[in-house]
């Protein structure tokens, strides 16, 4: 083990979290601009490790994370604009209605946003703080997807040029340690993103948020909630094919990164609403017996015609499991914001000192 290097929960091995590579300096009108990335190296561990557990597993699956590569990170932008997709737009319809209230005072701390993506929500809040909360705010993306974290920064130095931005590049779910603490911060964890971990990870995640959070730091939720199937399942089978493209792409990915051969054309899309789970499936379908080849892991996996990957779950909320969540990572509701039809909710926590971590009965 490296100087510096950890032991993570699930016993990967972090060799860079002391050590992150500067992939991206530049300067903006008034500042050096820098990129900071720390899943170099363990991103190629990881892949590895994950796919042979999912593809080995009875019910084959891949970690939704591996959709993001530049590619993905793109088609993802896209779904976004499409029609039958209702998240991204009733989000920012609600984060425009609060933007002013939320930002007028906010000056001198940090605005960290896990799983960053594009630049558009966070447009919003900035154009909102005003050109003197913007000069001393910092604002730290944080995402899986290099490109996506340098595209959305520079974009934004472009319009704010006051504006002092730290890109980090890692996985917020087991490196969060990596952040910055100086100063308060207002966590926005957007998009419904939560809704990829499941109920055990996203609790322990929160807890995990919650446990490190100083007294004047909040946390800002999107969640995607609960509403008639036909409405999510079109949300994740469009007429254009773009979620089908991007689901499929996660196959370009693990090609690239494992020396793999997937074909993505012997596979077809899949997406419903698991009612029991609360949650749409992402699937896979092969529609022939065939094997794949992962050469860098020198594994051959067999695939017979009509069985899955799984590769994405996307849970959908209520108000009740949402509260239900919160108190079992030690959060308290502060403020419930939602679209009039009620289909996403945006929520401020703060940590439930008063609970002392004693678990809940
Ligand atoms: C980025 C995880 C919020 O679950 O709606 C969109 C990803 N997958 N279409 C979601 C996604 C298929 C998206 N999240």
């Amino acid at each position: 083990m490296s100087l510096g290097s950890r032991k993570t929960l699930d016993g990967g091995i972090l060799a860079n979290m002391s050590n992150p590579t500067t992939v991206n300096t530049f300067k903006s009108k008034y500042r050096l601009v820098e990129t900071l990335n720390y899943l170099e190296g363990k991103y190629e561990n990881d892949i590895a490790r994950d796919v042979r557990e999912g593809l080995t597993a009875s019910q084959k699956y891949i970690p939704c994370k591996y959709f993001y590569d530049a590619r993905g990170s793109k088609l993802f932008e896209d779904i976004c604009r499409l029609p039958e997709y209702y998240p991204t737009r009733t989000e920012i319809s609600i984060l425009r209605d609060i933007a002013h209230d939320l930002m007028e005072t906010f000056a001198h701390k940090d605005l960290v946003e896990l799983g960053s993506g594009a630049n558009w929500k966070i447009r919003i809040l900035l154009e909102a703080a005003g050109e003197s909360n913007r000069s001393t705010l910092r604002y730290i993306p944080v995402d899986i997807s290099e490109s996506a974290v340098i595209e959305a920064s520079q974009g934004l130095l472009e319009i704010f040029p006051e504006l002092d931005v730290l890109g980090i590049v890692a996985d917020f779910t087991c490196q969060l340690e990596v952040l910055p603490t100086e100063r308060s911060i207002l966590f926005l964890f957007l998009g419904s993103t939560i809704g990829n971990l499941c109920e055990r990870e996203s609790i322990s995640f929160l807890q995990n948020i919650s446990d490190n959070m100083k007294p004047d730091d909040r946390l800002l939720i999107g969640f995607d909630m609960v509403k008639p199937r036909e409405i999510l399942e079109a949300a994740y089978d469009d007429s254009q094919g773009l979620t089908s493209e991007f689901n499929k792409n996660i196959l370009n990915v693990i090609n690239s990164a494992l020396g793999a051969d997937f074909n993505p054309s012997h596979f077809e899309h899949l997406a419903f609403f698991n009612e029991e789970h609360s949650r749409i499936e992402m699937h896979l379908r092969a529609n022939c017996d065939f094997a794949v080849k992962l050469e860098s892991i020198g594994m051959e996996i067999e695939f017979k015609k009509g069985e899955t990957i799984h590769t994405e779950s996307s849970r959908k909320f209520t108000r009740a499991s949402i509260e239900k969540m919160a108190s079992q990572a030690r959060l308290s509701v502060e403020n419930w914001y939602s679209d009039p039809d009620g289909w996403f909710s945006i929520v401020e926590m703060i940590p439930d000192r008063r609970r002392n971590n004693t678990p809940l009965p």
